[in-house]
């Protein structure tokens, strides 16, 4: 059948305590979710457990990063199975932020998080049990270089050794043109919708025609309330990873935005 809708909220690392507290109150009034649309929080680690047991029971919970290691000497580090035992049943993996990586480089130089990292990442949360959104996604240059599907093929090879076909049932794709991140610029629903197809194309081709069916691609960067409904009524769009808006009640805009 159609695929159920995936609607993610990336709070990123925004929130004070009171902040989350105020979030999570006006997330369990804002109204029922539309029978088609799974939706989910993506919360810095602190706040997981809290934000896990005082949530309405419909919203999933997703860490944004976890460990490209099991437990062990990993300081600093969260192992996916951490992640599990608090209620956690989505990760976010390799956000463009993480791949541009927390070492003052510019974002342009990809000193972070590699494609097989972020491969290796994914296997060890399905293995835990996690559900990932596994973010992809090229950079303003490489756009207007023409090599958009080279890039992103490169980022889901990576991913698809790591994987086994069963696997990708658990496995969400977003698509995440860097040059549309924290900068207003969303791309237009047409643009998307190309990449979003060739995206499962390239699953289709590469992984199985049933997983390219079934797989779903959220799109990110810059979605709001303005551009959700445009965005979401397109054929290979089915969902969203949302920054800055799903700090606002906005958000829940997003998740009744879906056709
Ligand atoms: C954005 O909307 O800018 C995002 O990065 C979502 O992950």
């Amino acid at each position: 059948g159609k695929r159920n809708y995936l609607i993610g909220g990336n709070w990123k690392c925004n929130l004070t305590l009171d902040g989350v507290t105020a979030l999570v109150k006006s997330l369990n009034s804002a109204g029922p979710i539309p029978d088609n649309v799974d939706v989910v929080v993506g919360v810095p680690m602190p706040y997981l457990s809290l934000v896990r047991s005082t949530l309405r029971s419909d919203i999933e919970v997703a860490a944004q990063d976890s460990c490209v290691k099991t437990f062990g000497a990993n300081t600093g580090e969260t192992a996916a199975t951490m992640l599990t035992e608090v209620g956690c049943t989505w990760v976010i993996l390799g956000h463009s932020e993480r791949r541009a990586g927390f070492n003052g480089h510019a974002q342009e130089l990809r000193k972070g998080e590699s494609n097989e990292t972020v491969a290796t990442k994914t296997k060890l949360a399905v293995d835990a049990g996690l559900k990932v959104m596994v973010c992809v996604g090229e950079h303003k240059q490489e756009r207007q270089d023409g090599v958009t599907m080279k890039i992103v093929g490169e980022q889901l090879a990576a991913v698809k050794s790591a994987l086994s076909t069963a696997d990708w049932a658990n496995v969400s794709i977003a698509y995440e043109p860097c040059w549309a991140i924290g900068t207003g610029l969303a791309a237009t629903p047409e643009m998307a919708q190309e990449t979003h197809s060739e995206i499962r194309a390239w699953v289709a081709k590469n992984v199985s025609a049933d997983v390219a069916a079934k797989v779903r691609i959220q799109y990110g960067g810059s979605m709001k309330a303005a551009n959700a409904k445009a965005l979401l009524s397109q054929p290979d769009i089915d969902g969203g990873l949302i920054g800055g808006a799903s700090l606002k009640p906005e958000f829940f805009d997003c998740v009744n935005g879906v056709p």
